[in-house]
């Protein structure tokens, strides 16, 4: 069986050249599904884990728009529709230069597990373009928005696949997005895009939901090991969405967040990121367009900027990367292991390299793996499709505790999934195979598609 997750692993490097992050998550996911893929040879005899790494559809497109000085823009557009097994493809749209086939299906295969993990009934997908939002102005943006869109609605539909916000994809775009979608089509479809405004059917609580859900997450982890979230001193990466609802939800549970970053460095705030005006600060970066956080030390002058630096540097009970792919490598894993730090979440998709995750893990850290600790923001998006669906508004308590209840019952998926296949506690490998099963099983019940 090793042999089959092997020879399928080479077989995804050879048609995918040059991918490197999409080699690198199929690698890590198929690894740890060996104990499983033996207790079942007929998925070799089925193709199972060569259909599951193939997206079901790729589609790839030019987005032609005209800047502000009357400059022809061209820019790639891509959607990979990965796997319908139990629901309509649902993941992000991510706007970054860097975007390509590899970065598009690292997410898109993550996104396969991750949404099966929620519980919810959700396939997956992602898509985006190697459109630079920052420093581009309101009306380029939604230019760019607008032109995406003319081409991408053909491909999309409530009840077929349903994207929403990444890097570089908020509340804004997803606006633009919509309006143009709805003009192309004349349908005021809410379900086709989440993370929509509250006044056109948006969910109550999803701009916080995916920080949330880390943190409660977190919480589950620090639980199942006999500790508690208030008093903790944190450390994260990042000032965008995700760590500031992070950031928001550690501080009502009680812990000490002394750090954010952004390209240019990190924030180390002694005094702890921990009132109104401090997050504030942290949606005004956002908002400033220029991807830079050193602006906050000079708001709150206690707090120290360090340039061209990650805050894995800084001593912390918990670490949680929000920014990226790839973010913390191996000299940054020492560190972590060096500060004495007992837990590591992951808030950002595939934070860590594979070598610097085998060791956190072999250096007895606890580590929470971003497939299961940010299924919050999707878990958030399908209940705004519901909410959709049913012509209804939910109250935001109610997302809440559905969202809270939710992260609790994932921990304890991935828990009992590690327990069972490798007896030990061991959330990355539990987080695979839990999201890997209940696709597996409606994989086979379809057939050969
Ligand atoms: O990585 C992710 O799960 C997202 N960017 C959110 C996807 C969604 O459909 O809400």
């Amino acid at each position: 069986m090793a042999n089959y997750i092997e020879r399928v692993i080479e077989q995804v490097k050879a048609k995918n050249p040059g991918e490197v992050e999409f080699h690198q998550t199929v690698e890590e996911v198929l690894t740890s599904l060996a104990p499983v893929i033996e207790q079942h040879p007929e998925y070799e005899k089925m193709g199972l884990l060569e259909r599951l790494t193939e997206p079901e559809r790729g589609i790839s497109f030019r987005v032609v728009w005209v800047d502000d000085n009357g400059n022809v823009q061209v820019n790639k557009g891509y959607r990979y529709e990965f796997n319908s097994a139990i629901g309509p493809y649902k993941g992000g749209l991510r706007f970054a230069p860097n975007v390509y086939p590899g970065i598009i299906k690292f997410l898109g295969f993550e996104q396969i597990f991750k949404n099966s993990l929620t519980g919810l009934p959700i396939g997956g997908g992602k898509g985006g373009s190697d459109f630079d939002p920052n420093g581009k102005s309101d009306a380029e943006v939604m230019r760019f928005c607008q032109a995406f869109m003319t081409e991408l609605y053909r491909h999309i539909g409530p009840h077929t696949d349903v994207p929403a916000g990444d890097l570089g994809v908020g509340g804004r775009e997803i606006g633009y997005l919509f309006g143009q979608y709805k003009r192309i089509t004349n349908r005021f479809d809410g379900g086709v895009l989440t993370g929509k405004g509250i006044p056109y059917g948006g969910c109550l609580g999803r701009t916080e939901a995916t920080g949330f859900g880390i943190v409660w997450y977190a919480e589950e982890m620090l639980k199942a090991n006999g500790e508690e979230m208030k008093g903790k001193t944190v450390a994260i990466s990042g000032f965008g969405n995700v760590s500031w609802g992070t950031a928001w939800k550690l501080q009502q549970l009680g812990a000490k967040l002394v750090t954010i970053s952004g390209p240019d460095g990190y924030i180390y705030d002694p005094d702890g990121i921990n009132t109104d005006e401090k997050l504030n600060m942290m949606l005004e970066l956002r908002a400033s367009g220029k991807n830079v956080c050193a602006p906050y030390a000079e708001r709150f002058p206690n707090a120290k900027f360090v340039p061209g630096k990650k805050p894995w540097e800084v001593k912390a009970d918990l670490y949680i990367p929000c920014a990226t792919q790839n973010e913390v490598h191996m000299e940054d894993a020492k560190a972590i292991v060096e500060s004495g730090a007992k837990f590591y979440c992951e808030g950002s998709n595939m934070p860590t390299t594979n070598e610097a995750l085998a060791y956190l893990q072999d250096n007895g850290i606890i580590v929470g793996p971003a497939k299961a600790a940010n299924a919050g923001g999707v878990a958030c998006s399908c209940i705004e499709m519901g909410q959709n669906a049913g012509h209804t508004v939910f109250q935001h308590q109610d997302v809440y505790d559905q969202l809270h209840q939710i992260m609790i019952n994932i921990h304890k998926a991935c828990k009992e999934a590690s327990e069972k296949y490798y007896g030990k506690y061991d959330l990355v490998k539990g987080a695979n195979i839990a999201g890997f099963e209940k696709v597996a099983e409606a994989m086979m019940a379809q057939g050969l598609v």
